[in-house]
């Protein structure tokens, strides 16, 4: 007979104590399983400072609202994925991510040509994907029950900036610039469709990848001498074409979308986009109810200030939650199908205003905001000016 030691007696007797306190069943004594939120986002690479962002989001919310849960006996998980903004790298992990059962929601993507083809795979087991920052028509436009998201549009966001363009900057004339994304291009559509129905002059419209370069972009349009220069895409690439625009001695205005919305602008460009305008459907800090407690506890955890989408993602993973508990009733793991449905039936308060969803997942009611670089402080990112801030209603689908 083996002896059992003082160590392993105690363990033991503390089990069977555990497990015969009334009421509590051995399973639930067990726990009832993990519940697991994963987060896809380029976590390195020259976007991980937004991408960063949306797994601290989703961190901070769980740490936050997962309360309940733990009571009910699951445990609360966060489970982080690098997407590195490329689209098969989302796709492979969101293979990954659907066989893993406990995996109940996604937060993500910070790139609409990731996330399109990587809910495709989420849409096989009905996984519920709730997107705080993709902004293409076409995440939604397609009408899957498990995609949704918190965040605007850019058939929207793009006339917004051509309003804005053409009303308050009163370009006469626009080169634009795109990065030849799902994104970056479609938003850039967007602002040249309608900048020209405003009447303004469209002097040049292009696609680069180029990333370092810009020489032989820039040359052509400091010839054309255009009032406004509009990039369409992110600020990994955006930031040191406006810089260099800069150096050209180009007088033209600068402007571009939310792919502009990160504290890196500034570090990469300095002072070349002090004055820059753009538009976001992020709320900044200073707009937002009930952010002053999610800034600080954000400072406080991470040591840094969250940037553009954390909080969209912090509200994500709130909705998520509330969906999972929904499901949960009975005390009994959810499946994503009914977590899926449960989260179209959430009205979440959130820090960046009422969310609820429309029948294709667009946030009901989302914010749009033109904002305008107010330092070559990347630690006054969130002091930007808010030069226009509106609420406007998602589009219906499109018949
Ligand atoms: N909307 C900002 C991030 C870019 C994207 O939607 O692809």
């Amino acid at each position: 007979m083996k002896h059992v030691t003082l160590r392993g007696g105690l363990v033991l007797a503390l089990a069977l104590a555990v497990a015969l306190l009334p009421g509590a069943s051995p399973i639930e004594a067990q726990g009832k399983g993990t519940i697991k939120i994963a987060t896809q986002s380029p976590l390195s690479g020259g976007q991980a400072a937004l991408g960063e962002g949306i797994k601290l989001g989703t961190q901070l919310a769980i740490d936050k609202f997962k309360g309940n849960l733990e009571k009910a006996g699951f445990k609360v998980e966060l489970v982080p994925f690098d997407d590195q903004a490329k689209p098969d790298v989302g796709v492979a992990n969101a293979k990954n991510i659907i066989a893993d059962k406990d995996i109940l929601a996604v937060i993500g993507h910070l790139n609409s040509g990731v996330a399109i083809p990587s809910s495709e795979v989420y849409k096989e087991t009905n996984l519920t994907m709730i997107s705080p920052a993709n902004t293409n028509p076409t995440v939604t436009d397609r009408g899957y029950g498990n995609v949704n998201r918190v965040c605007g549009r850019d058939d929207v966001q793009g006339v917004v900036g051509s309003e804005f363009a053409a009303g308050t900057v009163k370009a006469k004339s626009v080169y634009i610039v795109h990065d030849k994304t799902t994104y970056g291009q479609g938003v850039a559509e967007f602002f040249r469709d309608d900048a020209k129905k405003k009447g303004l002059n469209v002097a040049g419209f292009e696609g680069t990848e180029e990333k370092s370069n810009f020489d032989p972009i820039l040359t052509p349009i400091k010839a054309k001498n255009p009032s406004l220069i509009y990039f369409g895409g992110i600020y990994d690439q955006g930031a040191p074409f406006f810089k260099q625009a800069s150096e050209k001695g180009i007088k033209a205005k600068f402007m571009g979308p939310d792919g502009m919305d990160s504290s890196d602008l500034t570090k990469i460009a300095g002072k070349a986009v002090v004055g820059m305008y753009y538009t976001s459907a992020a709320g900044p800090a200073s707009a937002l109810t009930g952010a002053k407690g999610f800034v600080d506890d954000y400072k406080k955890k991470f040591s840094k200030n969250p940037e553009p989408y954390a909080a969209e993602a912090y509200d994500a993973t709130a909705i998520a939650l509330k969906a999972i508990e929904a499901a949960a009733k009975g005390g009994k793991l959810p499946s994503r199908e009914a977590v899926s449905a449960a989260v179209r039936q959430v009205k979440h308060k959130g820090i960046t205003g009422e969310i609820e969803f429309d029948g294709k997942g667009d946030r009901k009611k989302a914010l749009y905001f033109v904002l305008q670089v107010a330092s070559d402080n990347p630690e006054k990112w969130g002091e930007n000016k808010i030069v226009k801030q509106l609420t406007i209603a998602a589009p219906s689908a499109k018949k």
